[in-house]
């Protein structure tokens, strides 16, 4: 028995973000299914996770559910201690600790005025007194950890783990909304934006699944600000350059055009995704050769 993990609309589910990312970026396998927004209640979409009400809840493979992102994070901590959720130095583990907390339990008016939309980049957002607030005690705690934790890359606390997955809808909405902030808090949200397992979701966010109309705001809009994706488009026929799919290898049925060349999936998702973002997915890249 594996992992089966159950998550939100990508486009609008900051916490299923948070949760996927504890097992896509450690390496964890787990069967995900989804519920969607428009369809009612999360509770009423998973009843075999009761008492689960919310998502992301995963189902450990002894059966345990754990029904909480910050529990997830804990738990798979806890059963994969070599899978660098949380850093090996005391230190910076304990930082990263705090601040996944105070995540979890706090920023709320940022939570409450720029809910995640990875479908859109607004331009024309008025941030209030509190989200100003708000941006401003995560300027404080990102610089903190960089002060305490010394690390070499662009994540808080030396590696990247579970305390940056937690932050990682937050660079979302600073993106999303065009929030300013601080030289040192941009350049964290610029990792974000360009780690490949973010725009892997983010990816898969713009092509499936329903626009929910409660997260649609009318600001005015402009372009992602994350990297700019290679230019494909989907095209109705191959020949492709590849007989099997790059993800699945079962046998080409919808292609894309990249760079004068045509290359081929086994179905219209794994098509559609690597149009969103190809640079994305190394498995594409690889067949695409400048990996
Ligand atoms: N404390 C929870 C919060 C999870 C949460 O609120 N998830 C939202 C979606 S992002 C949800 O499932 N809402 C219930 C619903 O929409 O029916 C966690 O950290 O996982």
């Amino acid at each position: 028995m594996t992992y089966e993990l159950i998550l939100g609309d990508r486009a609008y589910s900051s916490w299923s973000l948070r949760g996927w990312l504890l097992f896509e970026r450690f390496g964890i396998a787990a069967n995900v299914r989804f519920v969607s927004f428009n369809d009612g209640p999360a509770a009423e979409q998973m009843p075999d996770f009761a008492p689960a009400r919310t998502v992301p809840s995963a189902r450990m493979p002894d059966g345990a559910i754990v029904s909480d992102s910050l529990a997830i994070a804990e738990e798979l901590a806890s059963r994969h201690p070599d899978a660098g959720h949380w850093p090996a130095d005391p230190t910076a583990r304990a930082t990263a600790r705090s601040m996944a907390a105070e995540m979890h339990s706090g920023f709320g008016e940022l939570r409450e005025d720029c809910p995640m939309n990875l479908r859109c980049a607004y331009t024309g957002f008025a941030p209030s007194a509190g989200v100003l607030n708000d941006l401003r005690r995560l300027e404080t705690v990102w610089d903190h950890a960089r002060d305490t934790c010394e690390p070499a890359g662009p994540w808080l606390c030396g590696d990247y783990s579970a305390v940056d997955a937690f932050f990682a809808p937050v660079a979302a909405r600073i993106a999303g909304y065009g929030l300013a902030v601080s030289a040192s808090a941009q350049a964290y949200t610029d990792a974000h934006l360009a780690d490949p397992a973010f725009r892997r979701w983010r990816a898969m966010a713009l092509v499936q699944g329903d626009d929910v109309a409660r997260y649609a705001r009318d600001y005015d809009q402009g372009t992602w600000p994350g990297p700019a994706p290679l230019v494909a488009k989907a095209v109705p026929d191959g020949p492709a350059e590849n007989a099997d799919c790059p993800y699945s290898g079962k046998p080409v049925t919808d292609f894309l055009a990249i760079d004068g060349r045509v290359f081929g999936f086994c179905n219209g998702f794994c098509r559609d995704k690597t149009v969103a973002d190809a640079a994305a997915w190394p498995e594409f890249m690889e067949i695409y050769g400048i990996m």
